[in-house]
């Protein structure tokens, strides 16, 4: 792997995302994901190799060290604000499509519910991953669903929910679409979730946090 690589890998492990950002203090002056990002794009580098070279694996790190609780929240928000930043420059050529991602990840949170931090989380992290996401919001109805998963055929679906109320809602809405989309897979995640609710509603798999989500669509991909 190049220096350039390298640096790049350690500004999203560590939440650097440019040169004005004083954070991590002990990064206070250097560039971050931004400049470097770009720097890499001007000597060359193939996006692809700064995709699974340089964010990929950092992002991978921090899923690792937060499913360990070695990280907290803020911390992940940094590095997923790092890694937005050299996503800035990579997506450009995902859209020409001059290189390649993973496959389409639709996600959202399920009809009334508005918690969006742990979907947030979990959007940017699979994006980190080499996915392209197509983040539809909040309270977001079953007919929504079903329309994106007919613009995005072959897409993997997230949905979200914090509250017990909304979990029925979850239920509702994996009910239709695998009835209409048998077979598209369906995560699902939230804090009040569990294994045994996915088996019950028929979901195809249950994170409690983002790097399970990220591992298992990476799965799907191999
Ligand atoms: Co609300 N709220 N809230 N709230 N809120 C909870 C969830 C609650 C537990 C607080 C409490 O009473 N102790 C409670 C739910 C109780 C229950 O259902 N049994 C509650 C309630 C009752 C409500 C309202 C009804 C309050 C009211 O108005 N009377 C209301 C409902 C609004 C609605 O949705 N219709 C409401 C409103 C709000 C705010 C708008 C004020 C705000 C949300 C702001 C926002 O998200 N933009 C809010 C907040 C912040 C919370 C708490 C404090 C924090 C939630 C959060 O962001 N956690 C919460 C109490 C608590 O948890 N301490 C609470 C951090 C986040 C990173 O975690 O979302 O779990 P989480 O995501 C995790 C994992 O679950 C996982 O990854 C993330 C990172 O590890 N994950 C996935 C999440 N989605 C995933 C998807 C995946 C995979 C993993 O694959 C697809």
């Amino acid at each position: 792997m190049s220096t350039i690589l390298e640096q790049i890998s350690t500004c999203i492990e560590f939440g650097k995302i440019n040169l004005a950002s004083p954070y991590p203090p002990d990064m206070k002056g250097q560039e971050g994901a931004d400049e470097l990002t770009k720097k890499a794009l001007d000597e060359g580098i193939d996006p692809n190799d700064i995709l699974d070279n340089g964010l990929i694996p950092a992002m991978g790190i921090v899923g690792n060290k937060f499913s360990r609780n070695e990280i907290f929240v803020p911390q992940m928000l940094m590095s997923a604000k790092a890694m937005g930043a050299s996503m800035q420059h990579l997506r450009p050529y995902f859209k020409s499509g001059a290189a390649k991602r993973k496959g389409v990840f639709l996600i959202g949170t399920v009809a009334g519910d508005l918690h969006d931090i742990g979907k947030n989380l979990v959007a940017m992290m699979v994006e980190g991953g080499g996915w392209e996401v197509i983040d539809l919001g909040v309270d977001v109805s079953t007919a929504k669903f079903e329309e994106s998963i007919a613009q995005y055929p072959g897409c993997c679906v997230g949905l979200s929910a914090l509250l017990t109320t909304t979990m029925t809602n979850m239920g509702e809405t994996v009910k239709e679409l695998k009835a209409k989309y048998a077979d598209t897979q369906i995560l699902i995640g939230g804090a009040p979730l569990t294994d045994d609710f996915c088996n019950q509603i028929g979901a195809d798999f249950y994170s409690p946090d983002p790097q399970g989500a990220v591992n298992y669509l990476n799965s799907l991909a191999s």
